[in-house]
């Protein structure tokens, strides 16, 4: 069968389909759109998370949490992962109390469970996390939110880390119901600050049983009570003084002044386009906030003002997570926000001029409105440079399984396509196993966690073990992943826009902590290529006003770029495929190979003038960016 085949290979394309027919594959046209497996159950990642009730929840504090952070903690170039636990009100008489914990990722498709040797082993209700390097000394530092007192884990950059919660400035003067966090440098001195948002006041999380306050009914069923009726929450800035302490500023900065309101997760993001981070907080049942970056230390509130706040409608909606991606090419940020049940995830275009208008329904997000949505994300996966949005989903009643056939406890995921022409497809039939399973899901982190050039989607399920969603699919486009690092600007390089031009195509993106439901997805950034085997400019206009240029960029590799120097690194993809994709599926790397013909700058190092790029400018004016 393959000497006939082979004598068809007019071009390397065509070889590819047919490579692909014979080895028993769909043809491109009928192919379905990807193929995700879960690898966790075969990777390691077996622990439960462990969120209050299992089939009935007394209170809303059993409800939350779930957080996943995808950061490499051990600096080797492969990215681990950390996820957050929570607890049980009725205790755990006969079992050992759950922890977080910390997977270091083996290179192997296998993950080794180190909590304890990273010193991370802690019990309590875990919400979130986020990572940044607040000391600057090149080794990423772990934030992990609490109902009570979060904890700032500094790396010590021998696989251990510290709680210097205390000596940092971070412990509150009272216990709070902390959820989503997002390091930043909003003053834009190259130390990070920190945003935490909080859900309810902490007295409120177990005050009312079913039925007993206002909001504790849904759907003729008796059920935990809240968030309306409880008394909600304010985030909280704390600004990072360059000596490893935190002041915080929320006060001055103007964070407090919003009403309180039960807030779920930052995403901080240059929505205007005028060098300085914003954020966004997702609230629950009431508007969203929009914290407009003054550019002297304080913000204001303009959420309903920009048009991010409600629906096109005029109504709150129940927000749980957040992504930003510029979906439509037009260079600015456009924001996505996951909702409950009976109402649709929302998709705020950035029109410019600081203006949102929801674009839920002309994009085609209005298709679905029964699942109950948490972490999201922006991200390429079939790699054609448009920006799709993947989302896990489940229900915060175990009694959905009780309200009829349109409802349930544990829900399916949810995976758009981007076609390209401001709408999107909703494609999860046709996307493999890991996106049909229900499962309760909470976080969701977003990285490539095997350096094969695609992101995988860590999950953070409730009660249960998480999931790893690899897409199995195999592709011949091409793809960059960038990791900056910062030097004047702080060392994570959080805040970083990155401008990608091909041809007339210019994909933006920034580096971003915090986002999805209180997670926090890979720091280094990932851009789809379709075609093109290496990117015209890549831009980074970095935090201290700094810009770096590099021209011809070579695709399919890590490449790293440091402030001031431009390319000081860069490897190729992997050729990855896990087991569970089976043995008939082409590695990403053996499929670009097969397109381009070139076999030989696979595998290993790239040679450096071609691969890395040539460096073309570098300004460092202090002055603000310009865009
Ligand atoms: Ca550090
Ligand atoms: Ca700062
Ligand atoms: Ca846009
Ligand atoms: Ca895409």
């Amino acid at each position: 069968m393959i000497g006939p085949v082979l004598r068809l290979c007019i071009s390397a394309v065509l070889c590819a389909a047919a490579l692909a027919l014979a080895s028993g594959l769909a043809p491109e046209s009928a192919r379905d759109p990807a193929r995700y497996v879960d690898l966790a159950p075969t990777s390691g990642l077996t622990a439960r998370t462990v969120i209050g009730g299992e089939r009935a929840k007394e209170y809303i504090l059993e409800t939350t949490g779930g957080g996943v952070a995808v950061f490499d903690h051990d600096d080797d170039g492969w990215l681990d992962i950390f996820l957050v636990n929570g607890s049980r009100l009725s205790g755990f008489a006969e079992a050992a109390p759950p922890t977080s914990r910390l997977y270091r990722n083996r290179h192997d498709g296998s993950f080794a469970d180190v909590t304890e040797r990273a010193g991370l082993v802690r019990q309590g209700w875990g919400q979130g996390a986020c990572v940044g390097d607040y000391d600057n000394d090149g080794h990423p530092d772990l934030f992990v939110t609490y109902y009570g007192q979060n904890v700032l884990y500094r790396n010590q950059g021998d696989g251990t880390f510290a709680d210097v919660t205390r000596k940092s400035g971070l412990l509150t003067p009272e216990d709070r119901w902390n959820t989503g966090c997002a390091f930043l440098d909003y003053d834009r001195d190259g130390h990070l600050d920190l945003f935490v948002s909080a859900y309810t006041a902490y007295e409120d999380a177990t005050r009312y049983k079913p039925g007993e306050g206002k909001s504790c009914t849904w759907k003729g069923l008796t059920v935990m009570c809240g968030p309306r009726g409880l008394r909600g929450a304010k985030n909280a800035l704390f600004r990072g003084n360059g000596d490893g302490t935190f002041t915080d500023v929320s006060a001055r900065a103007g964070i407090l002044d919003p009403p309180p309101s039960y807030g779920f997760t930052p995403l901080v993001l240059d929505y205007d386009n005028d060098g300085w981070p914003d954020v966004y907080v997702a609230n629950d049942s009431a508007a969203s906030l929009l914290f407009h970056n003054n550019h002297d230390g304080t913000f204001k509130e303009v959420g309903l003002l920009a048009g991010a706040g409600l629906t096109a409608d005029g109504r709150a909606q129940a927000g749980m997570g957040v992504s930003a991606a510029d979906y439509d090419r037009d260079g600015r940020l456009d924001v996505v926000k996951t909702n409950f049940d009976d109402d649709t995830s929302t998709l705020y275009r950035n029109l410019g001029n600081g203006i949102f208008e929801d674009a839920t329904f002309p994009s085609g997000l209005g298709l679905n409105n029964r699942y109950l949505g948490w972490g999201v994300g922006f991200l390429d996966f079939d790699l054609d440079g448009w920006p799709d949005i993947f989302i896990v989903n489940g229900h915060v009643y175990p009694e959905a399984d009780r309200a009829g056939s349109r409802y349930s406890y544990e829900q399916p995921r949810l995976l758009y396509r981007n076609r390209g022409d401001g709408r999107f497809e909703d494609v999860s039939l046709r996307a493999g196993p890991g996106i049909l399973a229900r499962k309760n899901s909470r976080g969701a982190a977003f990285g490539d966690l095997f350096n094969t050039g695609r992101l995988d989607v860590v999950v953070n399920n409730m009660n249960d073990a998480p999931s790893l969603l690899h897409d199995c699919t195999a592709r011949s486009e091409h793809a960059l992943l960038l990791r900056l690092l910062g030097t004047r600007s702080n060392r994570s390089a959080i805040g970083a826009r990155v401008t990608v031009q091909l041809g007339k195509r210019r994909l933006i993106d920034e580096v971003r902590s915090g986002g999805s439901f209180c997670s926090q997805n890979d720091l280094r950034l990932h851009f789809g290529l379709g075609a093109s085997a290496s990117a015209d400019r890549v831009e980074v206009d970095w935090p201290s006003g700094g810009k770096d240029v590099v021209s011809g960029l070579g695709a399919d590799q890590v490449v790293v770029l440091r402030e001031g120097a431009g390319v000081v690194g860069a490897e190729a993809f992997k050729a990855f495929v896990p087991g569970a994709c089976g043995s008939e599926i082409p590695s990403h790397a053996a499929m670009v190979a097969a397109s381009s013909g070139s076999v030989a700058s696979l595998g290993g190092p790239v040679s450096a003038p071609e691969a890395s790029g040539r460096m073309v400018r570098t300004s460092s004016t202090p002055s603000a960016r310009s865009r």
